[in-house]
């Protein structure tokens, strides 16, 4: 079934109109078919600052709506409860309705064209590694480090489309938007069916409503006193100076900077206010955090928050599994009774929500009794180009790209530790930072990484802390079990 509306065609229940594309999966792993779910390999993820498009993680929840002709497109707004709160004293007959809809045209004539470099994280990246550490299963899509991005995303403030559509709506004096009340929430809905919204299906032959996320209205018009950190809110129209392509959202979405991915709603259509979040599934019954005591059998959903700004994560990307092989089975090589040392250089990705900046990456060789700090890379500038062409190679998987990391020898050079620029700035507050570090190791170790943001907070130690049914907002400290012999290695 397919209905058409405000320029979309939803598909229900039918997958057979996927933008099934090369570009969908020759740098993606699959991580489930339909709906459409996959993240690069973790190697080719840190060969950029902003990630190319076609290495961006993909997350969707149903089959991707199409939006053949983007000129029948309208964005419905309906500002009408900010209008009643703010319009008491007005007259009746003086209000004007509060529902408004928008051409792409018209946002394009009427709000500036802005770009934020954002990093997008899904609350469930690592998940696999949260059930392989902890032996506890959890209900979601297996993810490994990479369902993260760093991209470019282009487009319009949600805050000044907010504040037009009051003034058109007749709300003439911007002092009187403090007479919001601080539980009002911005509801977004997207043009996709997902299964999980059946339950609200009035009639059987009305379709449920989209995939849905709210914000609070504090979080996006507000001037910080609230307590909220005010991110700019973006609808976006454009990821890395290129039109978005259909699994990312077009012909808009929204990107809000340093908040769980899931509350950038994709196919936005239609953005409403409503006192408290919205009550869509992924908002009430997902996408929230709870004790590591609670099961799927007992959890009460009101007792927690929906997730917003993500918690600080960092993850090594590089070397690439392969490459760890090949080097322990060298070092394994040494006479017996010598210490079989490697220097091992290590390239990953760090990020923390709320705009709170990475200040340090650490980096142990020996489970945590020593530490050293890693160097972080803020942009493409700070990295050397070799780097990317040698990571490239070890992500290829070819046999000559392993000479590149024989142990001992220097595979990339990086700049010295820039001093000048210890942590991001201002440009960069919502946009994960890479680090590199070259580190001696005594297989067999364990490798750790963690990150620090400019709150002090880092990652925690245990696993088991982090455990939630749902398997979201892992961040314990990214490990690499690395053996001395031909015995198991893996990442954890
Ligand atoms: N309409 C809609 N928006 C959505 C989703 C979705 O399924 N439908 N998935 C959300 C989730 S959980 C994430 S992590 C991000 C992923 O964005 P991306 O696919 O562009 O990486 O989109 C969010 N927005
Ligand atoms: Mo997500």
């Amino acid at each position: 079934m397919e209905r058409s509306f405000n320029g979309y065609i939803q598909y229900i229940d039918d997958y057979s109109h996927e933008p099934v594309n090369q570009r969908r999966y020759d740098l993606l792993v699959v991580q489930k078919e339909q709906p459409f779910n996959a993240e690069p390999k973790a190697p080719l993820l840190v060969q950029h600052h902003v990630t190319p498009t076609e290495r961006f993680y993909v997350r969707s929840h149903g089959p991707v709506p199409a939006c053949p002709d983007s000129t029948r497109f309208r964005l419905v707004v309906d500002v009408s409860l900010a209008l009643e709160h703010c319009q008491s004293g007005a007259q009746d007959n003086q209000k004007r309705p509060g529902q408004l809809q928008w051409s792409l045209e018209t946002l394009r004539e009427k709000f500036k064209f802005t770009e934020v470099e954002a990093c997008l994280q899904c609350a469930g990246n690592r998940r696999t590694e949260l059930v392989d550490r902890t032996k506890r299963p959890v209900k979601g899509v297996g993810w490994h480090q990479s369902a993260i991005g760093n991209a470019r995303w282009g487009g319009f403030l949600l805050a000044d489309l907010l504040r037009f559509s009051l003034h058109q709506a007749g709300l003439t004096d911007d002092a009187q938007l403090a007479q919001v009340p601080c539980d009002v929430c911005i509801e977004m809905e997207g043009a996709d069916w997902v299964p999980e919204e059946e339950y609200r299906r009035k009639h059987r032959d009305t379709p449920p409503p989209g995939y849905m996320a709210s914000l609070p209205w504090s979080m996006v018009m507000g001037d910080g006193s609230s307590g909220h950190a005010v991110p700019p809110v973006l609808l976006a129209t454009h990821m890395n100076g290129a039109p978005l392509t259909a699994d990312h959202g077009y012909p808009l979405r929204c990107v809000a900077p340093g908040i769980y991915g899931a509350r950038s709603v994709k196919w936005l259509w239609r953005i409403g206010l409503r006192r408290g979040h919205s009550d869509g599934y992924f908002v009430e019954r997902d996408y929230k955090v709870f004790s590591p005591a609670v099961d799927a059998a007992y959890v009460r959903w009101d007792s927690a928050p929906p997730l917003l700004e993500v918690n600080v994560q960092c993850a090594a990307c590089v070397p690439a599994e392969r490459a760890w092989k090949l080097w322990t089975s060298k070092a394994d090589r040494h006479p017996p009774g010598t210490a079989s040392s490697l220097v091992v250089p290590l390239w990953g990705y760090a990020f923390s929500g709320g705009g709170r900046r990475i200040i340090r990456v650490d980096i142990s060789g020996d489970a945590g009794a020593t530490w050293t700090v890693a160097q972080l890379i803020f942009g493409e500038k700070g990295a050397h180009h070799a780097i990317r062409a040698e990571s490239a190679r070890v992500a290829d998987d070819t046999d000559e790209a392993h000479n590149l990391y024989t142990p001992g020898l220097e595979p990339f050079r990086v700049r010295p530790l820039d001093t000048e620029r210890p942590i991001a700035n201002d440009a960069h507050r919502y946009a994960w930072c890479r680090w590199y570090a070259k580190l001696a190791i005594q297989p067999p170790c364990e490798v750790w990484c963690r990150a620090v943001d400019e709150s002090a907070n880092t990652q925690p130690d245990d696993v088991r802390a982090c455990w939630n049914f749902r398997g979201v907002a892992h961040n314990s400290v990214y490990r690499i079990r690395v053996e001395s012999d031909d015995g198991p290695r893996s990442r954890l």
